[in-house]
């Protein structure tokens, strides 16, 4: 397989206008026409090109015509996939007439089946598995679509757009049209069908337009929906006040299928999403579940503006939507509910799994230059660091230009294929700001690094901030350009009070920085003592920050700090910094022995009453193994599982008394309900027990017991579950099983069990992960499934990482089996084998050697390009 470059693009040598498609469905084969009103682009000047249409093996060509005249075999052909026609007129209509089979498509790109439905998934490059097409993005067109099927197992029938049309075929089928109004790339092309139970409603938009809801959903889940339902009318309401973007088509519908291998996806006026992301209910679904659905409902809805009203030109353009729109889901979850708490969860993800990306051999930019597999780059990097990028824009124009800037970029670009250079000129011609320099955070790889160092003088009352910025050489570039950094900067006192200084002819107790040369000096006037620095405050950069904090330094920024993001990164550096002190106790094969001064600053927190619970629970969470594989070379997984369990059982038997005492404080009862304030209670209450049983204390393993039997929500009695599966309870295999046989139709719960069965840290954790492929709440076809018991495995440091490389190789050997089934999840499954050039050097080879076996296969382009950018 070969690469494609971003530097090659050129504007398409055909448009199309009108693209007219008509599906007659049924189990056995799907006849797809398609006609298609073509024209050549006058933007890609005078020429003969010929016509060049996208397919893909799974599709069967039946017949071609021009205007209506059908082409013989010899006037076209097929090669690596694509239609190729060399006689054409500069306008003339193409059509197409392609046979499916849905049943029997396991790569669920294209048209598909799950249960008992039919369902597409076009984005990237799905649609050419249904026809012919110009797949890519910036080929813009209107489309009809017509469904036919049998009316008993398809009730519902469903496309983009509003119902035009309803009748009977000859043969007694349902004929359905669809008409969507705004002209769209095919990969926001949607189609659905099936016996669906639907729940209605309707908001009024600013202008005063009802809109009508519908989320569709297999029978058995329609009493699920009503979170998605409300977290959808306040995603709508919240893009008309904070973005000015109301929504534009009469109807706005969502559907749940179990079969997906995304989280969802923003088909025009028809999302479609893996029900994990949709539906939740107190006893089925966990508060983190209860956000994830809430974020993903208000992401997709997002997209119509920042995806679909203005779409990408091209693939590497892909941060320009959902870099954006990561940002307006991230800022729309932390205005309803807590601010920082927010913050913190999505820097915690970024700093474990973006950075860990950007350190690896498949590390890109925000803008990948080129790419095997577009499916690939959908990326944390891509997603989350473009999301920081558009937070630092924010950071830099401030909150009115930034809402300057975004109009303009809609207004400016409403029904364009656009690049990230046109939203990053909206946001400068709408501001002022020049970003020219800013604009390489799209081009380079790589987490900088951000060396401080500082000095007082005492007799002047100044301190100086030396910074120094760095970013590690990554695949394909070597060497890297200074960026433009903003780095949000307090002082304090040595009580902790806030301190004003100037900078700049500025006074604040606030100042954002601008790093933009490889070195800088940075100076505070009117200080009388030397100040402790508050640095990156609300994380302003996704960056590497270096500054060498003394422990007490440490101790003050967490209880005191008056940026609520930073006391919780204080309160983090404290915990790595003893953790890695055990960590090389544990290779160095020495007692582990920590003179804790998190104990400290832990009982300071537990004691006080005015604190956000959600808070408290995120600076009691140690830093996870993950985070610290990320920070550690190379990484010892054994010394990591072992110190963390020991400072963890430290803390515990430090404060057991405040951790029982905060675990009863924080018990709430009554009637579930997903408010910030009651997730918040329950946060720190199964924070505090998950320490409390720590200390192997009577009382707290029988409470965990009563818990798991007595909650009335999931997220109660999952926690319990986990609780005393990772503190080995005498009880865990019990409750593992009566879990199961409690909620054994209930497929999410079920995953939920699968993800835990299989990430447990114990001797027996790959026979168990072995096991659990043979179990019947298994199926290989369900992506949900195997990301829990596949991606479950890949955390558990005892069963993935065992050091006869068994783990690696039963890994390697499930990529194997998917890689023809499922290019795009066997892909994702890789990701843990990436990391190998990381690992202590006995597993080092071991898991370097499955890369290699699994590159001596016959791949998809999906795994090749991971496996071999591996071993590169
Ligand atoms: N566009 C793919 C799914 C999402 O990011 O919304
Ligand atoms: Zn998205």
């Amino acid at each position: 397989p070969s690469a494609i470059f971003l530097k090659d693009y050129k504007v398409p040598p055909f448009l199309i206008d009108k693209t007219e498609l008509t599906f007659d469905l049924d189990e056995a084969t799907t006849i797809v026409t398609s006609r298609l009103h073509m024209r050549r682009n006058p933007a890609f000047g005078k020429s003969t090109a010929p016509l060049v249409l996208d397919g893909g093996e799974d599709v069967k060509l039946i017949g071609v015509a021009m205007d209506d005249y059908s082409l013989p075999p010899e006037e076209y052909r097929i090669s690596e996939g694509k239609l190729i026609i060399t006689a054409t007129a500069d306008k003339f209509v193409f059509t197409c007439e392609t046979l499916l089979e849905p049943q029997n498509n396991t790569r669920l790109e294209g048209l598909y089946r799950s249960s008992s439905m039919f369902c597409t998934q076009c984005e990237a490059e799905g649609f050419r598995h249904i026809t012919y097409y110009l797949d890519r993005p910036d080929v813009m067109s209107v489309f009809t679509t017509t469904i036919i099927a049998d009316q008993s197992r398809y009730p519902v029938l469903l496309s983009n757009g509003n119902e035009v049309e309803r009748s009977k075929t000859d043969d007694g089928k349902t004929l359905v049209v669809w008409h969507d109004p705004f002209p769209k790339p095919a990969y926001l092309f949607a189609l659905v069908a099936g016996d669906l139970a639907v729940k209605n409603d309707v908001f009024t938009t600013q202008s005063k337009r009802d809109v009508k809801l519908q989320i569709f959903t297999e029978t058995h889940n329609i009493d699920k929906v009503d979170y998605a339902m409300e977290a959808l009318k306040r995603s709508m309401r919240w893009d008309e006040e904070a973005y000015g973007r109301e929504y534009d088509l009469d109807i706005f519908m969502i559907v749940a299928v179990d079969d997906f291998n995304m989280g969802a996806m923003e088909n025009k006026g028809l999302n479609i999403f893996n029900s994990s992301c949709l539906l939740a209910s107190p006893e089925t679904t966990t508060d983190d579940s209860y956000l994830r659905v809430e974020a993903i409902v208000a992401h997709e809805y997002f997209h119509n503006w920042s995806g679909n009203r203005v779409t990408c030109r091209d693939w590497f353009q892909l941060s320009l939507k959902e870099g954006f729109t990561v940002f307006r889901d991230q800022t729309f979850s932390a205005d309803m509910h807590s601010e920082t708490v927010k913050r913190v969860e999505d820097v915690s993800f970024l700093k474990t799994a973006q950075f860990a990306e950007d350190a690896g051999p498949m590390a890109h930019p925000v803008r990948p230059a080129s790419f095997i597999e577009i499916s690939n780059f959908y990326t944390l990097t891509v997603y989350e660091k473009g999301a920081e990028i558009v937070r630092m824009i924010h950071t830099l124009l401030g909150k009115e230009k930034f809402r300057a800037g975004s109009d303009l970029y809609f207004n400016r670009h409403d029904g364009q294929a656009v690049t990230c250079d046109d939203f990053v000129a909206a946001m400068q011609d709408a501001s002022g700001v020049d970003l020219t320099q800013f604009k390489r955070w799209y081009s380079q790889a790589g987490t900088p690094i951000v060396t401080v160092t500082d000095r007082f003088d005492a007799e002047n009352g100044t301190y100086r901030l030396t910074m120094k910025q760095d970013t590690p050489a990554t695949p394909g570039q070597p060497t890297k350009l200074p960026l433009h950094i903003p780095i949000r900067v307090g002082l304090l006192d040595e009580l902790g009070n806030a301190l004003s200084a100037t900078v700049d002819n500025v006074n604040s107790e606030d100042h954002v920085l601008h790093l933009i040369s490889n070195e800088q000096v940075f100076e505070f006037a009117g200080l009388t003592a030397r100040p402790v620095p508050s640095l990156l405050r609300g994380f302003s950069a996704p960056v590497k920050l270096r500054y060498d904090y003394a422990p007490a330094n440490l101790l003050l920024l967490m209880s005191a700090d008056s940026d609520g993001f930073n006391r919780w990164s204080a309160a983090q550096q404290l915990a790595v910094n003893e953790l890695n002190t055990l960590i090389k106790q544990s290779i160095d094969g020495e007692t582990l022995s920590v003179n804790s001064q998190l104990a400290h600053g832990f009982k300071t927190l537990l004691s006080d009453a005015s604190l956000d619970p959600a808070m408290v629970a995120l600076v009691l969470a140690l830093p996870s193994q993950a985070y610290l594989s990320e920070l550690a070379n190379p990484i010892y997984p054994a010394a990591i599982k072992q110190a963390r369990q020991y400072l963890k059982a430290q803390l515990a038997n430090t404060l057991a008394e405040d951790f029982e005492r905060v675990y009863r404080e924080h018990s709430i009862s009554g009637e579930y309900q997903a408010t910030a304030e009651d997730i918040a209670h329950r946060s720190l209450k199964n924070m505090a027990l998950s320490y409390w049983v720590e200390t192997k204390d009577e009382t707290a393993h029988r409470i965990v017991l009563e818990q798991f039997q007595s909650a009335n929500n999931m997220t109660d009695q999952f926690s319990a579950l986990s609780i005393a599966v990772n503190s080995q309870h005498e009880k865990a295999a019990e409750l593992l099983a009566a879990f199961y046989e409690q909620w054994k139709d209930e497929p999410l719960v079920v995953n939920k069990w699968l993800m835990l069965t299989a990430s447990q840290e114990h001797d027996a954790a790959l026979a168990t992960v072995k096991g659990l492929m043979e179990h019947p709440a298994f199926d290989l076809k369900n992506p949900n499934k195997v990301r829990s018991v596949l991606g479950g495995f890949g955390q558990s440091m005892s069963g993935f990482h065992k050091e006869d490389g068994s783990g690696y190789r039963f890994l390697a050997d499930q990529i194997i089996l998917l890689n023809k089934r499922n290019p795009q999840i066997a892909s994702r499954l890789c990701t843990p084998l990436t990391r190998w050039k990381k690992l202590q050097p006995e597993l080092s080879v071991k898991m370097k050697a499955e890369l290699e076996r699994i590159l001596s296969e016959e791949l998809s382009k999906d795994v090749y390009e991971v496996v071999s950018k591996s071993l590169a």
